[in-house]
């Protein structure tokens, strides 16, 4: 599409509808010493939609890097998602932490 001059002179980009993707967000599990292992592949089968033997790997690459990526959402879903995890794991007396960042 060829560009357009307009009435001041400027040449101006054709309008093209672009749909926006929203900014995504990467929730992150933390290792610590104290979480036992079983509830942190409960909370990502739980609030990951993740399977038992997904969550399992993931909680083994948080356990021996000590960080992972849980899923990667837009920013409203992923600040929900990390308050669930930071909620049931205070409820349950766990350290586990739980943040987002920047995809
Ligand atoms: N390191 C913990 C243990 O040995 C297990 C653990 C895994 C804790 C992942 C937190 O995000 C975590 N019991």
């Amino acid at each position: 599409m060829a560009n357009l001059p307009n009435d001041s002179g400027t040449t101006l980009k054709p309008e093209v509808a672009k749909p926006k993707l929203p900014p995504m967000y990467k929730v992150l599990l933390l290792n610590d010493d104290y979480t036992p292992m079983e509830f942190v592949v409960e909370c990502l089968e739980r609030f990951f939609n993740k399977s038992r033997e997904q969550a399992t790997q993931i909680m083994l690459k948080v356990h021996t890097e000590g960080v992972g990526v849980c899923g990667i959402y837009p920013q409203d879903i992923a600040e929900t998602k990390m308050n669930q995890v930071l909620e049931f794991a205070r409820e349950h007396q766990h350290p586990l932490q739980c943040t987002i960042e920047t995809a």
